[in-house]
Protein backbone atom coordinates (compact mmCIF):
# COMPACT_ATOMS: atom_id res chain seq x y z
CA UNK A 1 0.00 0.00 0.00
CA UNK A 2 1.50 3.06 -0.94
CA UNK A 3 0.17 6.72 0.49
CA UNK A 4 -0.63 9.11 -1.76
CA UNK A 5 -1.71 13.13 -1.81
CA UNK A 6 -3.53 14.32 -4.99
CA UNK A 7 -4.06 18.28 -5.49
CA UNK A 8 -7.53 19.11 -7.11
CA UNK A 9 -8.34 22.03 -8.42
CA UNK A 10 -11.02 23.90 -10.63
CA UNK A 11 -11.60 26.77 -11.90
CA UNK A 12 -14.24 26.99 -14.79
CA UNK A 13 -17.63 26.13 -14.22
CA UNK A 14 -19.86 24.95 -11.00
CA UNK A 15 -16.58 24.61 -9.36
CA UNK A 16 -18.03 22.73 -6.14
CA UNK A 17 -19.94 20.50 -8.10
CA UNK A 18 -16.82 19.29 -9.99
CA UNK A 19 -14.98 19.04 -6.41
CA UNK A 20 -17.66 17.25 -5.39
CA UNK A 21 -17.93 14.68 -8.03
CA UNK A 22 -13.96 14.46 -8.23
CA UNK A 23 -13.76 13.54 -4.69
CA UNK A 24 -16.65 10.42 -5.44
CA UNK A 25 -14.72 9.04 -7.90
CA UNK A 26 -11.36 9.24 -6.21
CA UNK A 27 -12.92 6.69 -3.76
CA UNK A 28 -14.30 4.47 -6.63
CA UNK A 29 -10.75 4.15 -8.03
CA UNK A 30 -9.93 0.22 -7.87
CA UNK A 31 -7.64 -1.31 -5.24
CA UNK A 32 -7.17 2.23 -3.74
CA UNK A 33 -9.00 3.74 -0.66
CA UNK A 34 -10.02 7.65 0.18
CA UNK A 35 -8.51 8.21 3.34
CA UNK A 36 -9.96 11.80 3.58
CA UNK A 37 -9.63 15.00 1.74
CA UNK A 38 -8.94 18.78 3.09
CA UNK A 39 -11.11 21.56 3.39
CA UNK A 40 -11.77 23.46 0.68
CA UNK A 41 -9.68 26.72 -0.04
CA UNK A 42 -10.75 29.52 -3.14
CA UNK A 43 -7.41 30.42 -4.58
CA UNK A 44 -5.85 33.57 -6.67
CA UNK A 45 -5.05 32.14 -10.23
CA UNK A 46 -0.80 31.21 -10.00
CA UNK A 47 1.34 31.19 -13.35
CA UNK A 48 0.91 33.20 -16.71
CA UNK A 49 -2.77 32.87 -18.01
CA UNK A 50 -5.22 35.06 -16.85
CA UNK A 51 -7.98 33.42 -15.59
CA UNK A 52 -10.70 33.16 -12.90
CA UNK A 53 -10.22 31.59 -9.05
CA UNK A 54 -9.84 28.49 -8.20
CA UNK A 55 -11.16 26.00 -5.59
CA UNK A 56 -8.38 23.54 -4.30
CA UNK A 57 -7.78 21.36 -2.36
CA UNK A 58 -5.58 18.01 -1.27
CA UNK A 59 -7.17 14.42 -1.25
CA UNK A 60 -4.97 11.73 0.84
CA UNK A 61 -5.53 8.12 -0.65
CA UNK A 62 -3.54 4.63 -0.33
CA UNK A 63 -3.58 2.50 -2.92
CA UNK A 64 -2.18 -0.82 -4.46
CA UNK A 65 -1.55 0.68 -8.20
CA UNK A 66 1.49 1.65 -9.63
CA UNK A 67 1.43 5.48 -9.60
CA UNK A 68 1.24 5.13 -13.89
CA UNK A 69 -1.70 3.10 -13.16
CA UNK A 70 -3.18 5.87 -10.84
CA UNK A 71 -2.55 8.39 -13.80
CA UNK A 72 -4.64 6.48 -15.90
CA UNK A 73 -7.42 6.93 -13.72
CA UNK A 74 -6.98 10.19 -12.74
CA UNK A 75 -7.13 11.26 -16.69
CA UNK A 76 -10.62 9.57 -17.11
CA UNK A 77 -12.07 11.23 -14.20
CA UNK A 78 -10.87 14.10 -15.23
CA UNK A 79 -12.23 13.66 -19.24
CA UNK A 80 -15.48 12.63 -17.52
CA UNK A 81 -15.31 15.86 -16.06
CA UNK A 82 -15.57 17.65 -19.00
CA UNK A 83 -12.03 17.96 -19.41
CA UNK A 84 -10.95 17.87 -23.05
CA UNK A 85 -8.35 15.19 -23.70
CA UNK A 86 -5.06 15.48 -23.11
CA UNK A 87 -3.71 16.88 -26.96
CA UNK A 88 -6.43 19.51 -26.61
CA UNK A 89 -5.36 21.41 -23.65
CA UNK A 90 -3.94 24.65 -23.01
CA UNK A 91 -1.17 24.54 -20.78
CA UNK A 92 -2.12 26.45 -17.33
CA UNK A 93 -5.04 27.33 -18.78
CA UNK A 94 -8.31 27.44 -17.06
CA UNK A 95 -10.22 23.73 -16.01
CA UNK A 96 -13.20 22.27 -14.85
CA UNK A 97 -11.02 19.65 -12.98
CA UNK A 98 -7.28 19.30 -12.26
CA UNK A 99 -6.21 16.08 -10.30
CA UNK A 100 -2.11 16.05 -9.52
CA UNK A 101 -0.32 13.55 -8.25
CA UNK A 102 1.29 15.75 -5.44
CA UNK A 103 3.19 12.88 -3.81
CA UNK A 104 3.70 8.91 -3.93
CA UNK A 105 4.79 7.33 -1.03
CA UNK A 106 8.79 8.39 -1.23
CA UNK A 107 8.96 7.97 -4.45
CA UNK A 108 10.72 10.02 -7.06
CA UNK A 109 9.68 9.44 -10.65
CA UNK A 110 10.76 11.33 -14.08
CA UNK A 111 9.35 10.05 -17.13
CA UNK A 112 7.50 11.33 -20.03
CA UNK A 113 4.10 11.13 -18.34
CA UNK A 114 5.04 11.69 -15.11
CA UNK A 115 7.18 13.70 -12.89
CA UNK A 116 6.41 13.11 -9.13
CA UNK A 117 7.07 15.07 -6.53
CA UNK A 118 5.28 17.48 -8.28
CA UNK A 119 7.47 19.89 -9.64
CA UNK A 120 6.11 23.11 -8.14
CA UNK A 121 3.87 21.56 -5.29
CA UNK A 122 6.88 23.12 -2.95
CA UNK A 123 6.00 27.25 -3.92
CA UNK A 124 2.53 26.65 -3.81
CA UNK A 125 0.62 27.59 -0.92
CA UNK A 126 -2.91 26.16 -2.66
CA UNK A 127 -0.87 22.38 -2.27
CA UNK A 128 0.74 23.73 0.84
CA UNK A 129 -1.83 24.91 2.64
CA UNK A 130 -4.43 21.62 2.29
CA UNK A 131 -1.44 19.02 2.50
CA UNK A 132 -0.35 20.60 5.93
CA UNK A 133 -4.14 20.16 7.19
CA UNK A 134 -4.21 16.42 6.39
CA UNK A 135 -0.42 15.52 8.08
CA UNK A 136 1.80 18.78 8.61
CA UNK A 137 4.47 15.71 9.51
CA UNK A 138 5.07 14.79 5.79
CA UNK A 139 8.43 14.76 3.97
CA UNK A 140 9.25 15.88 0.52
CA UNK A 141 11.61 12.98 -0.47
CA UNK A 142 14.05 15.45 -2.55
CA UNK A 143 13.75 18.51 -0.66
N1 LIG B 1 2.09 14.82 -15.43
C1 LIG B 1 3.39 14.83 -15.08
N2 LIG B 1 3.53 14.72 -13.77
C2 LIG B 1 2.28 14.63 -13.25
C3 LIG B 1 1.78 14.48 -11.93
N3 LIG B 1 2.61 14.41 -10.87
N4 LIG B 1 0.44 14.44 -11.76
C4 LIG B 1 1.67 14.93 -16.81
C5 LIG B 1 -0.41 14.53 -12.82
N5 LIG B 1 0.02 14.65 -14.12
C6 LIG B 1 1.35 14.70 -14.31
O1 LIG B 1 -1.10 17.71 -17.19
C7 LIG B 1 -0.28 17.52 -18.30
C8 LIG B 1 0.44 16.19 -18.17
O2 LIG B 1 1.28 16.25 -17.05
C9 LIG B 1 -0.44 14.99 -17.87
O3 LIG B 1 -0.96 14.38 -19.00
C10 LIG B 1 0.52 14.03 -17.18
O4 LIG B 1 1.01 13.05 -18.07
P1 LIG B 1 -2.40 18.55 -17.31
O5 LIG B 1 -3.11 18.43 -16.00
O6 LIG B 1 -3.09 18.22 -18.54
O7 LIG B 1 -1.80 20.00 -17.57
P2 LIG B 1 -1.71 21.22 -16.65
O8 LIG B 1 -2.48 20.98 -15.40
O9 LIG B 1 -2.01 22.42 -17.45
O10 LIG B 1 -0.19 21.21 -16.33
P3 LIG B 1 0.41 21.10 -14.92
O11 LIG B 1 1.89 21.10 -15.10
O12 LIG B 1 -0.20 19.99 -14.12
O13 LIG B 1 -0.03 22.49 -14.37
P4 LIG B 1 -0.33 22.70 -12.90
O14 LIG B 1 0.97 22.70 -12.20
O15 LIG B 1 -1.41 21.82 -12.43
O16 LIG B 1 -0.78 24.19 -12.95
N6 LIG B 1 -3.53 28.46 -9.60
C11 LIG B 1 -4.24 28.11 -8.51
N7 LIG B 1 -4.56 29.02 -7.57
N8 LIG B 1 -4.67 26.82 -8.33
C12 LIG B 1 -4.37 25.83 -9.23
O17 LIG B 1 -4.78 24.68 -9.03
N9 LIG B 1 -3.22 25.25 -11.31
C13 LIG B 1 -2.48 25.58 -12.36
C14 LIG B 1 -2.07 24.53 -13.29
C15 LIG B 1 -2.05 26.97 -12.61
N10 LIG B 1 -2.46 27.88 -11.59
C16 LIG B 1 -3.19 27.51 -10.53
C17 LIG B 1 -3.59 26.16 -10.39
MG1 LIG C 1 -2.33 19.10 -13.94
Amino acid sequence: MTRVFIGIGSNVGDRQAYYEQAVRDLGMIHRTKLVRVSPVYETEPMGPVPQGKFLNAVAELTTELTAEQLLDKLELIQVSAGRPPQEQRVKWGPRTLDLDILLFGDQVICTDRLVVPHPMMHERWFVLKPLSDLDPNVVHPLL
